[in-house]
């Protein structure tokens, strides 16, 4: 994406655009960081000239570099097979509410510490540095090696207390600590991008790369338009990030029981939020079909599930069962026979069956996150891909009865660009001034609630009350 800052706003233009897909292979589920390295050379030779750069990716994820600073291997997908028993072994290991207490993260299968306590020993022996994957990027570009904050925050490897890595955790993991390197202040300039780098992209010897808020979930949030208090976030994409931004993180029994996690925010804050199993439901489903040989057109999907008789069936976005690639319809078709309920049979009950759970889901999200923080959600603002989605907009704010503000659908490229403007000095320094310029670039469309909520009432009881990862 291409963010060009124009007096109190940004304007993004997309650049180019490529896939990023797990690749399974001799039995693990593996990222094609190369292809990712070379869609993302196309994209800069697309843009030509740029001040800076900057890059954000998902969570949790990293390679092991050599003492040559090589890639020792492919990244390993955090939705691989391995993290599950890994996770269980640390965590008999340690105290798991002290764990959380001191990192603020929920023990989610994936988080970099469980990865790391899954990986090789004789890998993790010979490696010099791990980078995750944004920072892995940025090395590559500017042959600078950064642990920005936002991102590294979800390692559950930082203590929030001291804000540096917890030590003891990487020994329990069984890696040397000083595979991390030190945490680097989000927004912060690292200087220009290599010879190489600008030769064969194009752009100037003197663009900066720039550690912007690299964890997409905290870039997106950087870019929410807020227009008032008491409004909450989902941050919706392949997950449906659901939250709020607080001063200070909630650590209690009762947040850890109830999945809610404390990611750092651009400006140092903290992002309270659940994971939601998101739209993956939906684009696995589309996959699914298409490999079949099914025809699927996205706009006719939604307008179908559109169409279809509301909340019929539900399932649980959460449920394990969703997690990994593979037959979602199949699993969507499975749940709904295994509870008794009426089982969709074309792609548009599917997506339906999808949409209302997803609704649901952030329903019963906004609920536990009003009663973990005490205070009201009257706002929700649907932000991400997801904006796009004007049938889950609406299903969301029925089944919530809240008014919901979508849009941006480029939240973590607007937040992105926001972060370097902020870091160069085109924007004012701050949350306010970012929030400003956020609202400025940005025009959400507004969802109201339709109808009554009993039915979402009823059909929420259909579903377990709380995801426990
Ligand atoms: C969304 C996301 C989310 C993480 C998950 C691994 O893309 O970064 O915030 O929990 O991926």
């Amino acid at each position: 994406m291409a963010a060009r800052v124009d007096g109190d706003r940004i304007r993004l233009a997309e650049a180019a655009r490529f896939p990023n897909r797990a690749v399974p292979v001799h039995g693990r589920l593996h990222w094609d960081v190369l292809g990712l390295w070379s869609g993302i050379l196309d994209g800069l030779r697309a843009v030509g000239e740029a001040v800076a750069v900057g890059v954000d990716s998902w969570a949790v994820d990293y390679g092991l570099l050599d003492a040559d600073g090589r890639l020792m291997g492919n990244p390993v997908c955090y939705r691989d097979a391995r993290n599950a028993p890994a996770r269980d072994r640390l965590l008999a290991a340690l105290d798991p509410a002290d764990l959380f207490a001191r990192t603020g993260i929920q023990h989610q299968p994936f988080n970099t510490v469980f990865q790391l306590a899954a990986e090789d020993p004789a890998a993790l022996d010979r490696a010099d540095r791990l980078l995750l994957i944004p920072d892995l990027i940025g090395y590559w570009l500017s042959g600078a090696s950064a642990c920005e904050a936002t991102n590294a925050s979800t390692t559950g490897l930082v203590d929030q207390g001291t804000g540096t890595w917890g030590h003891e955790w990487c020994s329990a993991a069984g890696f040397r600590a000083d595979l991390l390197g030190a945490i680097t202040p989000t927004g912060t300039v690292l200087g220009p991008v290599l010879p190489e780098v600008a030769a064969a992209t194009g752009l100037g010897p003197s663009t900066a790369y720039i550690a912007t808020a690299s964890h997409d979930t905290a870039a997106a949030v950087a870019a929410v338009p807020y227009e008032g208090d008491r409004a909450a976030y989902i941050s919706c994409g392949t997950w449906s990030l659901v939250g709020v931004e607080r001063n200070a993180p909630i650590t209690s029994p009762e947040a850890l029981a109830a999945g809610f996690t404390n990611e750092r925010s651009a400006d140092g804050a903290i992002r309270f939020l659940r994971n939601v199993a998101g739209l993956w439901l939906l684009s696995e489903s589309v996959d699914t079909w298409r490999r079949q040989g099914l025809d699927v057109d996205l706009g006719d999907l939604l307008a179908g599930a559109g169409r279809c008789e509301r909340l019929r069936s539900v399932v649980d976005p959460d449920d394990v069962r969703f997690a990994d690639p593979g037959d979602m319809p199949g699993r969507v078709r499975a749940y709904c026979a295994e509870t008794g309920q009426p089982v969709p049979e074309t792609p548009a009950a599917v997506a339906a069956c999808v949409l209302d759970s997803l609704a649901l889901a952030h329903r019963r999200a906004l609920d536990d996150l009003e009663a973990l923080t005490g205070e009201a959600v009257e706002t929700v603002h649907i932000v991400g891909g997801g904006a796009n989605n004007a049938l889950l907009c609406q299903l969301t704010a029925d089944a919530t009865g809240r008014t919901v503000l979508a849009g941006p659908d480029e939240a973590t490229a607007l937040g992105n660009a926001l972060v370097q403007a902020q870091a160069l000095g085109l924007i004012a320094a701050g949350p306010d001034a970012r929030r400003a310029a956020a609202r400025a670039s940005a025009r959400p469309r507004r969802f109201e609630p339709r109808g009554p909520q009993d039915p979402w009432v009823r059909a929420a009881a259909r579903l377990p009350s709380a995801a426990v990862a």
